[in-house]
């Protein structure tokens, strides 16, 4: 099978991915690659092996027996606070006691290689009195178990909406976890400066998170804390919060040691020992008029959220506002619970709570659809956001692109046509099925948490005219350090050689927010962007003066300094060097922070968001009603990029999102035991997207939207939002389902695997 993939109409130049050169070489610098210091380190991690209770005794002795075992550490080692919690407080960097999910971390050996730490490892015995273990978010919130406190988003009267609605229908729903699945595992490496100064070297999306709880733990203050981040093989959420523990526990040992400390997780002890999507188990109802309306929506979210808050408030906020997708609803009440359980402690993923919040309204919307006979698409495409359209959160809906997207998707993929194959199909065939769906998207772009929306750029400009940019960014594989290539290379006139990014560095930018929420671009970009600027505008002065004219609008062009497009006599290299004669500072850290935007908690109300991405899939598949398996046929997708300033970067966003979105909705299957142990624990056992899962046909079109201008140069964020088309992929093989048998009553249960597939098929 071939994936032919193409964004159709590229109108802006596409810069490749800067990191490619050095990737498909096997050259570029991972935790994992790094050229080790004598006396370096290895730790494996002591996890626990049950899932709740409490430890009754340990026995070190057999492990710290072991040549080449140097020290073992526990929560006793830790000078500082045994705390990691990023939001709230509840969560030990070793267990001290108190076991909350199978995995958790115990202790820490520290050998002289890898492998004689792992076999320690398999020499401590530890005894544990076991607590009855709770799995589900249901169990829990019967319980009265939760991390934090429940929200609540309210728009209109549901109550009394609900009254001279025609048709109401309610619903429950379930969307499984996801494993991140980054190639690059959690790692880092510490190594001890003079002075009791730590630098560590993390796989992190959050460099500062870093910072800041390795200070607590040790109980030093940040500033002799340095972390360093080359690039990471993949995040998706997964490194927000959680690289933290890793790294902290480096250089907790690289502190008491005095000694390099390499700390990477193997795949097995990744997929055991970190949090994951968050399932949620939810329950919807949703009244429509006679028109197709949507009149009135209420949900109810019950966020597995596992043994720690970890970042799930703010996931279980973003659920909320992302809770009626594209739609406007005048009277909506969503509120969300976050469950303790003995699991992992879940966290962010791409999408970040987003997502699980659209599938129950897509479900909402699919069921009504089924009940009253209708495809899901007319009471979608009815509903959909319209300029000036209000959230359930307050934010007034601007630059709406929701009925431009799907209005182009409707008439660029001929869904009419469509619809018709799909029918004939149907009729001609009895063991092969067609579905088709359609998948709206609009996704809010900011850090909920207003405080978190900003960044800074360090730029110099060295004396031969080179420059060395630092930001916030973290380089994931997204290309963001590509854009900011691209944004100081076009700021200065400069060719792309000529300008270096560097390694994201809490030293040379501090107080950084994660690189998360889409916005890192945005953000970072728009810093630089600035900082470029006030350079520029400092080396007009410098031409100014030498040149005794007025240089103040001068343009900086092909290595050439223009004024009305006529060169000076000074080109940039001379430029520089006479800046530098006349004693002007070449450098400059600028600050970029979000306008506009604030959100009341009290309230539930306010503007969180700098605006929305908007985008349309249309999708078709074909399901084998023998077997239950199904082949996705074709994705074809309209997409809100605003104006690209990247179309090659941002087309491989859109498939990467959809094919990650694909995997949650229909294969990856997270699996734990009664016991809280993790059985898909392997890729033998937990199957994720590969070629043939792909689409068939993935077709991409940019619409031409304007973007906007809190948008790095109008182009806008395109991170998460396209996760969300693989939503559609679910409905379009329950609509296969539905053709081949009536009987059908649909379940809103994902990941749709083969297996439900095949036992829906035959549902009586
Ligand atoms: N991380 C975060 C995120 O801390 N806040 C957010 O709003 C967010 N949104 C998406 C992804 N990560
Ligand atoms: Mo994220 S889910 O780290 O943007």
């Amino acid at each position: 099978m071939e994936t032919k993939s193409k964004t159709q109409k590229k109108q802006r130049p596409t810069l490749p991915n800067i990191d490619s050169f050095t990737h498909v070489r096997g050259q570029s610098l991972f935790v994992d690659d790094m050229t080790l210091q004598e006396g370096t380190l290895h730790a494996a991690i002591i996890g626990s092996t049950i899932a709740h209770g409490y430890i009754t005794q340990i026995d070190y002795a057999e492990a710290e027996k072991l040549a080449g075992v140097i020290k073992i550490f526990t929560a006793n080692d830790i000078r500082g606070e045994n705390q990691i919690g990023g939001i709230i407080p509840d969560e030990p960097l070793f267990a001290e006691k108190d076991i909350h999910f199978w995995g958790q971390p115990i202790g820490m050996i520290i050998a002289e290689s890898d492998f004689i730490a792992r076999k320690a490892r398999s020499l401590v015995k530890i005894q544990y009195e076991e607590l009855p273990v709770i799995t589900t978010a249901k169990e829990a919130k019967d319980k009265g178990q939760f991390v934090a406190g429940s929200r609540t988003f309210q728009l209109g009267d549901c109550e009394q909406a609900f009254k001279n609605c025609e048709y109401i229908f309610e619903g429950e729903t379930f969307s499984n976890g996801q494993e991140h699945l980054y190639l690059e595992t959690q790692g880092a490496y510490a190594v001890p400066m003079e002075n009791g100064n730590i630098k560590i070297t993390s796989s992190t999306q959050g460099p500062t998170a870093v910072q800041r709880t390795a200070a607590r733990v040790l109980g030093i203050p940040m500033h002799k804390i340095e972390v360093e981040v080359i690039r990471l093989g993949g995040g998706f959420g997964g490194k927000e919060d959680q690289a933290t523990p890793w790294a902290v526990m480096a250089a907790l040992a690289t502190q008491v040691l005095n000694q390099p400390v390499k700390l990477v997780l193997n795949r097995h002890d990744d997929l055991h020992m970190t949090g994951k999507r968050h399932p949620y188990e939810s329950s919807f109802k949703i009244g429509l008029n006679k028109e197709l309306k949507i009149m009135a929506y209420q949900a109810e979210f019950l966020q597995n959220a596992g043994a720690a808050a970890d970042l799930s408030p703010a996931i279980a906020e973003r659920t909320l506002f992302h809770s009626t997708n594209a739609y406007f609803v005048p009277n909506v009440q969503t509120s969300v619970y976050q469950c303790k359980t003995n699991l992992p402690p879940n966290t962010a993923f791409r999408g970040f709570g987003g997502p699980q919040g659209m599938y129950v309204i897509e479900s909402a919307i699919a069921l009504a659809a089924r009940e009253i006979g209708v495809p899901a698409h007319r009471i979608q495409e009815i509903n959909l956001l319209q300029e000036g359209d209000e959230f359930s959160y307050g934010q007034i809906a601007k630059q709406v692109e929701a009925q431009n997207s799907w209005q182009k998707a409707k008439q660029s993929y001929q869904l009419q046509k469509l619809e018709e194959e799909v029918a004939a199909f149907n009729k001609q065939n009895d063991q092969l099925k067609k579905g088709l769906a359609l998948m709206p998207i609009a996704f809010g772009i900011s850090f909920t948490n207003t405080r978190m929306n900003h960044a800074r750029a360090l730029v110099h400009i060295y004396e031969d005219g080179s420059v060395g940019i630092s930001t916030a960014a973290v380089e994931m594989g997204q290309g963001v350090n590509t854009k900011m290539l691209q944004i100081a290379s076009e700021q200065f006139g400069l060719p792309l050689h000529k300008v270096k990014l560097e390694p994201t560095n809490t030293t040379r930018v501090a107080n950084t927010s994660p690189s998360a929420a889409s916005a890192t671009a945005d953000l970072n970009g728009k810093a630089l962007q600035r900082a470029c600027k006030v350079l520029k505008a400092r080396l007009c002065l410098a031409a100014s003066q030498h040149l005794n004219i007025d240089a103040s609008d001068a343009e900086f062009h092909n290595e050439q300094v223009l004024i009305k497009d006529k060169p000076l006599s000074l080109d940039w290299y001379q430029l520089v060097t006479e800046a530098l004669n006349q004693r002007i500072c070449l450098s400059e850290n600028s600050h970029y922070a979000t306008p506009e935007i604030h959100f009341d908690k009290g309230e539930e109300k306010g503007h969180p968001f700098a605006y929305h991405v908007y985008g349309t899939a249309i999708i078709t598949c074909t399901l084998d009603c023998i077997r239950g398996r199904y082949n996705i046929d074709a994705v074809q997708i309209v997409h809100d990029y605003g104006q690209s300033m990247n179309e090659g970067i941002d087309l491989g966003q859109v498939e990467g999102g959809l094919a990650q979105g694909i995997g949650w909705m229909t294969m990856e299957e997270i699996a734990y035991g009664a016991d809280g142990r993790l059985h898909s624990n392997a890729l033998s056992t937990y199957k994720v997207p590969d070629l043939f899962s792909t689409p068939d046909i993935l077709d991409t079109i940019a619409l031409d939207s304007l973007g906007h201008e809190m948008a790095i140069k109008k182009s806008k964020a395109v991170g998460e939002p396209p996760l969300m088309y693989g939503i559609g992929v679910y409905f379009a093989i329950q609509n296969a389902i539905s053709a081949f048998n009536p009987k059908y009553t649909p379940q809103f249960n994902s990941p749709m695997t083969p297996e439900k597939a095949l036992m829906s098929l035959y549902e009586k």
